[in-house]
């Protein structure tokens, strides 16, 4: 699956608030492959390597678990996704059709 997302971080690996200057949105395209969302700053190719920023970006989701970010009221179609590794972020889809469908995707794997 790949679309746009935008993304906001909320937790660190540590489980701690990210701290203000790492807060804000930012939007990427993303991809979903095995058991990592990748989200790269551009779209899609095939056939192109990853680049070091994009694998930086990429999100490992096996044991994540993403739900509808109910208690984010400040957009709309916005996903919580919370890793294994206590991170925590907020993504926001195009649509809530794209948000539920992401959502379904992320917790199959
Ligand atoms: C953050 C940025 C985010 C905002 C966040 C700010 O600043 O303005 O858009 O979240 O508020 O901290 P920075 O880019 O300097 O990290 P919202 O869009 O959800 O308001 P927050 O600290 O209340 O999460």
């Amino acid at each position: 699956k790949h679309g746009v997302l935008t993304r906001k971080s909320h937790a660190d690996m540590d489980g701690k608030r990210t701290p203000r200057g790492r807060r804000g949105w930012k939007k990427f395209y993303a991809v979903l492959k095995g058991m990592i969302l990748y989200l790269q700053k551009d779209e899609y190719k095939p056939d192109a390597d990853i680049s070091e920023v994009d694998l930086k970006n990429a999100v490992r989701i096996h044991h994540a678990l993403a739900t509808p970010a109910s208690d984010y009221s400040k957009k709309p179609n916005v996903l919580k996704l919370k890793t294994s590794d206590w991170r925590v972020f907020l993504l926001q889809a195009p649509s809530e059709e794209e948000m539920m469908s992401w959502i379904f995707r992320i917790n199959l794997v």
